[in-house]
């Protein structure tokens, strides 16, 4: 029987921090040595997930990374009808800042009866694009405007209108290889409103602007593009120190 998920991530001492691999650029072999390296340096879970999804391996590579880590593994969907019962559970996300009726409500009402016969764990996730600068890619496959880095008023009420509908959790996502990571101000507005898990990501290169993020306070800090360029294992433990530091207890 498959772990509670949910429960392991409100449990987990905060802040944490999830490294993202993507299948689409990563190949199995690599994938796994990342996701090892993760656990052994520190990393409290993995998110697997890509906006295009160019491979159909995903089961296997899941289950593969699965077989030689023992942190939790969750499906990161950029479309939410590709995944694979193989994971532990997976962020089910509408994407609560677009008016895109496909990733709102569409893309979830398609996996919704596959997920169910699968038993997947789902994690009832609000998905907020937030402007970073440059066109990113999960802005163009959404066909969705970002809401604007400098209206934290309209970030904060997406977000309470999520906690009313009874969504688990918060990403807030400035985009893969965004320019500008979210900014410190609307993390810390947003944590001042919610006490859902504040998953933040998009754009975070260097200890130190993860440091930031962290102390602004995300329970839960992402990074994906920097260790898909750089297989550095110490710059990857010193994320995970430096994270880890602003942990109370
Ligand atoms: C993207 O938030 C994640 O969905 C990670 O972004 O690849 O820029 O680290 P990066």
């Amino acid at each position: 029987m498959k772990n509670n998920v949910y429960k392991q991530i409100l449990d987990m001492p905060k802040p944490a921090h999830f490294v993202l691999i993507d299948p689409d650029k990563s190949g199995i072999d690599e994938g796994i040595d990342l996701a090892v390296n993760a656990e052994k340096f520190g990393v409290d879970a993995i998110l697997i997930g890509s906006s295009i999804h160019l491979n159909d391996n995903l089961d296997d590579f899941i289950r593969e990374i699965k077989s030689k880590t023992t942190i939790p593994i969750i499906i990161f969907p950029g479309i939410l009808n590709v995944f694979s019962s193989s994971a532990d559970a997976i962020l089910f996300l509408s994407m609560i800042s677009s008016r895109n009726p496909q990733f709102l409500i569409g893309e979830q009402v398609r996996a919704a009866p596959i997920i169910k016969k699968y038993g997947l764990e789902t994690i009832s996730t609000a998905y907020l694009l937030i402007e970073s600068g440059k066109m990113t890619s999960v802005q163009y496959m959404s066909n969705s405007m970002p809401i604007p880095r400098n209206k934290p008023d309209i970030i904060i009420a997406h977000v309470l209108a999520a906690e009313l509908i009874g969504m688990k959790a918060v990403y807030l996502e400035a985009g893969s290889g965004a320019d500008h990571t979210v900014p410190t101000e609307v993390i810390s507005r947003v944590k001042e409103v919610t006490s859902l898990p504040l998953i933040v990501g998009g754009g975070i290169r260097t200890p130190e602007a993860a440091e930031s993020i962290a102390k602004a306070g995300a329970d839960i800090v992402v990074t994906g593009t920097i260790f898909e360029n750089n297989r550095d294992f110490n710059l990857l433990a010193e994320f995970c120190q430096t994270i880890h530091k602003q942990r109370n207890d």
